[in-house]
């Protein structure tokens, strides 16, 4: 389970911002990946006297327990030259402080640990950046919104945003291991749309296929037992000739290459559009071409259920597809996953999309890349 980790950072003590900035790596390399940061707040010490505050409240996922992420976060307090003077009563100044505001919904009073922050409520210094992150974010006990607790605190002080902003630490690459990765899945899953996000994103050369300039494919549609034979086999001449192309000239400015499609495809939909004695003469002249191409290195196959492939098909409005059957969808789907159990050699992660929209929601296109990033 990969929990969701609110906390608080604080510093008084020499480069403030430096010590957040450190905590915030600190954070990504021993608690998690940090997801969201708040901007920076200038406070006046609260509940002692002291010089004032830097402010701010990340949220972090990670796979770790309560009590790990309160030992990594004294680790990282340590190392960052926190100081706990021995029996002293109220608060210190120090470089750095870190403190856990949330942990899931998780209400927890144990001897070492009490979440939700007891004290949250109560202070503007970790209200103010926290509602910068989410206003609506329900209190587990108290059940109110952080804005709702923000505008009823009790405390007074004076809040200041400062202009400079924190920076998210320099993560790997998602892509850091593969040169060629393919994008693959049934007829309006949105692969061209990911492909093409990604490209831009990671600085990818995007390969598309150009099958809107196929004469046969409305035909096709049409009369599929005439046009079947011709069809596949002007499709599996186009992409032979485009990746024999295009896959020689790696890019030098680019990192690694991305398509949204991969050639077995023609193998697959063959299998469902042709007769049997078609497929066998095709099947013949596939394998003489698909042995002379470059295999991805990552196949990445969108799952997506025939309802909303029947609904995207209808959304991007192609004429020609308006008649394709859920009985053609899903014995395609079942082409594919054929290939994806019976070619292990091939490095391949199914994605289930069925409840992402990765073009409304960054979270969801987040969500494909993190998966990405974990099978490297
Ligand atoms: N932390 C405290 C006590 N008082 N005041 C401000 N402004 N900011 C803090 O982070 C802070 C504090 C105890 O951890
Ligand atoms: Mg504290
Ligand atoms: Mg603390």
């Amino acid at each position: 389970m990969n929990h969701d980790i609110y906390i608080s950072l604080g510093s008084n003590l020499g480069n403030r911002k430096a010590y957040l900035q450190q905590a915030i790596e600190g954070i990504a390399m021993r608690v998690g990946t940090i997801v969201d940061i708040a901007p920076i707040y200038e406070t006046p010490s609260w509940g002692f006297a002291g010089e004032a505050f830097l402010n701010t409240c990340l949220l972090c996922k990670s796979f770790l327990s309560p009590e790990e992420v309160l030992s990594q976060l004294l680790q990282i307090e340590h190392e960052l030259g926190r100081e706990r003077v021995p029996n002293q009563k109220g608060y210190q100044s120090r470089t750095i402080d870190l403190d856990i505001l949330f942990y899931d919904d998780e209400v927890i009073n144990s001897e070492l640990l009490t979440i939700p922050h007891p004290l949250l409520h109560r202070r503007k210094f970790v209200l103010r950046p926290l509602a910068a992150l989410d206003e609506q974010k329900v209190h587990p006990i108290l059940q109110k919104t952080i804005g709702e607790l923000l505008r009823t605190t009790d405390d007074p002080s004076p809040v200041q945003r400062l202009s400079d902003q924190l920076t998210f630490p320099a993560q790997k690459s998602p892509f850091l291991n593969y040169k060629y990765i393919a994008i693959e899945g049934n007829i309006g899953s949105g692969k061209t749309t990911l492909a093409t996000k990604i490209a831009e994103d990671f600085n990818a050369k995007l390969i598309l296929e150009q099958f809107s300039d196929n004469p046969f494919l409305p035909k096709f549609y049409e009369n599929p037992k005439q046009y079947g034979f011709t069809l596949e086999m002007s499709f599996l001449t186009e992409r032979y000739q485009q990746m024999r192309e295009q896959l020689a000239q790696m890019d030098l400015f680019k990192e690694f290459v991305v398509s949204d499609y991969d050639i077995f495809k023609s193998l697959i939909f063959s299998k469902v559009t042709l007769s049997e004695d078609e497929f066998v003469l095709y099947r013949k002249l596939f394998y003489l071409l698909y042995n002379q191409i470059i295999k991805p290195d990552l196949y990445v196959f969108l799952y997506q259920n025939t309802d909303r492939l029947i609904e995207n098909i209808k959304k991007r409005g192609r004429a020609y597809e308006q008649n394709i059957s859920p009985d053609y969808l899903k014995k395609i789907h079942y082409g594919y996953l054929d290939f994806i159990q019976k070619n292990t050699a091939i490095n391949s992660l199914i994605i289930d999309v069925t409840d992402l929209d990765f073009v409304k929601h960054y979270n969801h296109y987040e969500l494909i890349i993190e998966k990405i990033r974990e099978c490297n």
